[in-house]
Parts: C-alpha cells; sequence; structure tokens
C-alpha cells in the first residue's frame, strides 16, 4: 500500500472450502488503525468505493503514516447466519 492520501485498498473475500469469490458481502462497522504498531489510537479516514471484480471490496483510504496498518472489520456474509469479524494487515510505505 502507497502511504498517503486516497490510497486504493482491495480486499478479496474466499469461501475456503470451494476457493470461490464471494459476493454480496455487507461490509460494516469499519475501523482502520496503526494497533499494528501500537498505534491503535491512530485512525484513517476510508470509504468504501464500488468494485466490479467478483468477491472485491475496495476501499479509498487517507493514510497518515508509513507502517503497518490495520483493517478491522464486520461482515453480513451470504450463507452465514453469525456477523463475521475480521482484521486485515498491511503495510503502508
Ligand atoms: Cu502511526
Amino acid at each position: 500500500m502507497k502511504n498517503g492520501a486516497a490510497s486504493e485498498l482491495a480486499l478479496r473475500v474466499i469461501h475456503k472450502p470451494t476457493g470461490k469469490p464471494v459476493e454480496g458481502v455487507v461490509l460494516f462497522r469499519t475501523r482502520l488503525d496503526m494497533s499494528p504498531d501500537s498505534m491503535g489510537e491512530m485512525t484513517a479516514k476510508h470509504a468504501a468505493q464500488p468494485s466490479s471484480e467478483p468477491g472485491v471490496y475496495k476501499f479509498r483510504a487517507d493514510l497518515t503514516m508509513a507502517g503497518r496498518w490495520a483493517l478491522k472489520l464486520m461482515a453480513k456474509v451470504p450463507g452465514e447466519k453469525e456477523t463475521l469479524e475480521a482484521t486485515v494487515v498491511f503495510e503502508a510505505k
């Protein structure tokens, strides 16, 4: 990931048993922070963006510092009763 404003984040959701992309996922209560680098209070503005690729969910994020960031999210996934939680860690350079 590029450090800076309007960085593009793409998240791929895959059904593990089949390896197929999962469409129709609703991602909500997302949080982007630097908890992997012990700066959990440092958050970044981000917004969902349209995506034309099946199973790929995009965000645009205003990153303000190089280092490791965590995208934390809750998801409603078709076919799953429970709300799923996930954390994706990436590095901004
Ligand atoms: Cu930081």
